[in-house]
């Protein structure tokens, strides 16, 4: 028939394979051959009913068609499914592997549903800042109810069959992947014989039953804050309320409407953005397919505190055994107490069942003992901050490791390179730079050290993938790609408390544009003292500025280190955080020694200075080569510090704006802000090539 689709008639039941790999993304090449095989079918006096299956079923409509003209070619999706729903046979799904998006509402199309055992159904748009767009905001509340379908599309996350059938999105689980198209086709001939209607009735033909008036209303009002500076959440609850308030075709035209809105809303391409992203950040140059992988089955980590922990964590989580190494007995024994504790916490809150906490604290195990790493695949430090105390700790791995063990650092600043060269591995030797909780936060830079070999490089990559990780790959320089380009960052936050403005509208001007934590409060999180002490290594790159930070090394000076000594740059009564007047007056003290002018400060330049000082090292360092691509700094900061996904990340974000115009407010603020903005407002030289060029997108020339 066409290479995107396999039809044939068996018996009196005409099956259709979508065959578009690796996911039968339904691009409109799919759409029509779908199309032209549902005609067929429907022509065909021998074929009494219709089943459609895929492997995997299909993961939605074609992403990379979003924004372009094939998004809405004809046939569009929703003109697919809606001639599905009028055929007079009986149309069956079986649904292997996933169906998502545009890949479940065809399913939902179809009369009936049978599922493979674990296959995954979910509505995912929403995290692509969209809403289903196909019929799914008003087929599913037809047949789940309209709170249900409401829950199921906003939360975005699929459900296993097994659960999808508790819900009634489909009828049957099959007994067996392998048989799944057998037991449709079982499943097609009981329709046939029973004279089963092509689509059966609705089980929810009010999807509104039992919802109070006021129903949407206060459910838009219950979660304004959450959704704050987000549109798709609000359009899927228009949607569902058009399900319930009209007719399902007039439903369809509204779902339509606020689909073409989403598709052009700036959230949706951020998103869009940031799944391309994520896909592309693992294409590293020099790892092919081919790359050879270490096998990794045990892993050490060296330090049990609050980092090592939370990296063991991660391996025990994956069924990865781990072992802990302290150099006292009671610092490991308090490093096991606290991930029991954290595990705990999760079977609490009922994330976590207590044998699932049992099998992953059994394979935690901790020694004192550096010959107990022997047999380790792979080992990671994770211990003080100080390169002099890490190279020792090398030094030690390479004697006792097994040839071919990967060894790593956990380091957030130091020169990886420096650490490899005290082995005789240097090939072995990369950053794994986890990002704290390290059981928690998704980021994971990994640093290429000159020598690293593509197997480390690989092996590493693959392993953060299996422990739920994105993966970002970075060269080595002064803080990687976060660290480095937060810096600047947190220089305009401190410097702006010295010029006039307070904590307090420093770090809601940044919140308000969609962080989640201002930076001030980042530092009191952080720890002043830690602040400080990286300065210190560092005084040779910013002495030149008497500003720098000062206000930091002063609190650092009164022993104020932030929250843990409950009084930074914000003072902590409780868990609350409260402005401090002193802070205030100290700022205003600097100021004058400094011979800093005080003025009222706008928001705007707070979130200016702030953000684009962050995005002009951003550009210097691929320009450098540390970081692959532009799209790789936006994970670094969506998933390590706190950025909000639906801006599509820093770099995303500038390349929205304009470059010429970020070019032109950096110039701005060279010249505005005198001998400091001469200082530290100098434009990337990159950023000028790239304007010169006309370009859009941010990319090394
Ligand atoms: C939608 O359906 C809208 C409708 O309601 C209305 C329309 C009118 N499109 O992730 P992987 C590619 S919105 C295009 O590495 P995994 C992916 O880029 C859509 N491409 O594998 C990658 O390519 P490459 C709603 C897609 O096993 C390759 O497939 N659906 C699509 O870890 C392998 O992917 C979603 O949001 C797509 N829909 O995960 C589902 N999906 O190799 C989005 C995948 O060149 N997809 N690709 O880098 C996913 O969540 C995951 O990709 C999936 C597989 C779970 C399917």
């Amino acid at each position: 028939m066409n290479e995107f689709v396999h039809y044939r008639v068996e018996n009196n039941l005409a099956l259709i394979a979508l065959n578009r790999p690796p996911v039968n993304a339904l691009g409109q090449g799919l759409r029509e051959a779908l199309q032209q095989a549902l005609e067929r079918a429907a022509g065909d006096t021998n074929v009494a009913a219709i089943i459609l299956y895929g492997s995997p079923f299909s993961a939605g409509a074609d992403i990379s068609e979003f924004g372009t003209s094939a998004s809405h070619a004809q046939p569009s999706l929703p003109y697919v499914l809606n001639y599905l729903t009028s055929l007079s046979k009986p149309t069956l799904a079986a649904i292997e592997g996933l169906a998502l998006g545009g890949g479940l509402e065809l399913a939902l199309a179809c009369g009936y549903r049978i599922a493979a055992p674990g296959a995954r159904l979910g509505l995912p748009e929403i995290n692509l800042g969209l809403l289903p767009g196909a019929g799914g905001t008003q087929r599913l509340p037809r047949l789940v109810g309209a709170e249900a379908a409401l829950e199921f599309i906003l939360h975005g996350v699929p459900l296993k069959a097994e659960r999808a059938v508790a819900l009634g999105i489909v009828e049957r689980v099959a007994h067996r992947v392998e048989s799944l198209l057998d037991e449709a086709c079982a499943y097609a001939e009981e329709l046939i014989s029973s004279g089963a209607p092509a689509q059966p009735k609705a089980p929810f033909e009010e999807p509104e039953k039992g919802l109070s008036t006021d129903f949407f209303t206060d459910y838009l009002q219950r979660h304004a804050q959450r959704w704050k500076g987000r549109q798709a959440p609000q359009r899927v609850v228009a949607a569902v309320q058009a399900a319930c308030e009209l007719p399902l075709e007039q439903g369809l035209q509204r779902e339509a409407e606020l689909f073409v809105e989403a598709e052009a809303s700036a959230e949706s391409a951020a998103l869009r953005h940031v799944f391309f992203a994520e896909r592309e950040a693992g294409r590293v140059p020099g790892v092919t397919a081919e790359t050879q992988l270490r096998t990794v089955n045990k892993v050490a980590v060296i330090g049990a505190g609050t980092m090592g922990g939370g990296i063991a964590m991660n391996f025990a989580n994956a069924g990865i055994a781990v072992t802990l190494l302290e150099q006292k007995g009671e610092a490991l024994d308090r490093g096991l107490t606290q991930i029991r504790k954290n595990y705990e916490i999760s079977v609490q809150r009922g994330k976590l069942t207590a044998d699932q906490l049992e099998q992953r604290m059994a394979l935690l195990s901790g020694t004192l003992d550096y010959a107990d790493l022997a047999d380790a695949d792979l080992v990671i430090e994770a211990v003080f901050e100080n390169l002099q105390i890490k190279q020792q700790v090398f030094r030690t791995l390479d004697e006792v490791c097994k040839p071919g063990a990967i060894l790593a650092s956990n380091t957030s600043t130091l020169d990886v390179d420096a650490i490899a060269a005290v082995t005789r591995r240097p090939q072995d030797v990369i950053g794994l730079h986890f990002f704290s909780p390290a059981n928690v936060m998704r980021l994971l830079e990994v640093v290429r050290a000159r020598e690293t070999s593509p197997e480390v490089l690989a092996t590493t990559l693959k392993l953060a993938r299996k422990i739920g990780k994105i993966a970002v790959v970075s060269g080595v320089c002064f803080g990687f790609i976060g660290n480095r380009m937060f810096e600047p960052y947190g220089r305009e936050a401190y410097r702006l408390l010295l010029e006039g403005a307070s904590p307090t509208q420093i770090d809601q001007a940044l919140t308000e544009h969609g962080l989640a934590m201002g930076m001030l409060a980042v530092q009191d999180l952080a720890g002043i003292d830690i602040g400080y002490l990286i300065r210190e290594s560092r005084r040779q790159y910013i002495a030149h500025d008497p500003s720098y930070c000062k206000l930091g090394d002063a609190l650092y000076a009164e022993g104020r280190f932030g929250q843990k000594t409950k009084a930074g740059i914000y003072r902590y009564e409780g868990r609350e955080r409260v402005e401090d007047p002193h802070v205030i007056e100290l700022a205003k003290r600097l100021a004058a020694e400094l011979g800093i002018e005080r003025r009222k400060i706008s928001d705007q330049e707070i979130v200016e200075r702030c953000l684009f000082s962050l995005i002009n090292e951003g550009i210097q360092l691929l320009d450098e080569g540390i970081a692959l691509r532009s799209s790789d700094i936006d994970l670094v900061f969506l998933n390590g510090y706190g950025f909000p996904a639906w801006r599509g990340g820093p770099m995303h974000e500038a390349e929205q704006m304009g470059l010429d115009n970020l070019l032109a407010v950096i110039n701005y603020y060279r010249q505005a802000l005198g001998a400091y903005g001469e200082m530290w407002f100098k434009p990337a030289p990159m950023l000028q090539r790239l304007v010169d060029a006309g370009k859009q997108r941010i990319e090394k020339i």
